[in-house]
């Protein structure tokens, strides 16, 4: 007696999920939160922040650049040593963060230094999603535990 009735409710699913694009495999939907650059000490400034993926499809941070700097790079910190990557992945449904002591942007060729209470604007470019600028606020130089750079 249940089952047809079971049966139904399955075809029914489907055929809602095939109506709407299917909603678990959509894009790459990123926001970028948690973001700021300690005060820099040398020629040379740190960056962090988390970038959530509440899309379907996983997506890759590719490259960055900012009005502040010639040149920005990421960096991932592999036993206490940093070194620079291609690209970091932000997994479907997940985050990519960049914190003190892991992965980092890291602001080269400074063309002025950014003072606390000052914002940085820095572009974020990915593999699928269109480039995010986000405005950066300048924390303290001690405002991140770990100022190896
Ligand atoms: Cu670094």
């Amino acid at each position: 007696m249940r089952r047809p009735a079971a049966a139904a409710v399955v075809v029914a699913g489907a055929l809602a999920l095939a109506s709407c694009g299917g909603s678990d495999s959509g894009p790459a939907e990123l926001s970028v939160g948690s973001a700021y650059m300690p005060q820099p000490v040398s020629d040379m400034a740190a960056g962090f922040l988390t970038i959530t993926n509440d899309g379907g499809s996983a997506d890759r941070l590719t490259s960055v650049s900012s009005d502040v700097a010639g040149q920005v790079t990421v960096h991932e910190t592999v036993d206490g040593a940093m070194q620079e990557v291609e690209a970091l992945d932000i997994p479907a449904h997940g985050s990519l963060v960049l914190e003190s002591g892991g992965n980092h942007l890291m602001f080269e060729q400074l063309k002025r230094k950014p003072k606390q209470g000052q914002k940085v604007s820095v572009e974020l470019r990915f593999a699928e999603s269109d480039p995010v600028t986000v405005e950066i606020p300048v924390k303290p130089a001690t405002y991140t535990p770990k100022t190896g750079h």
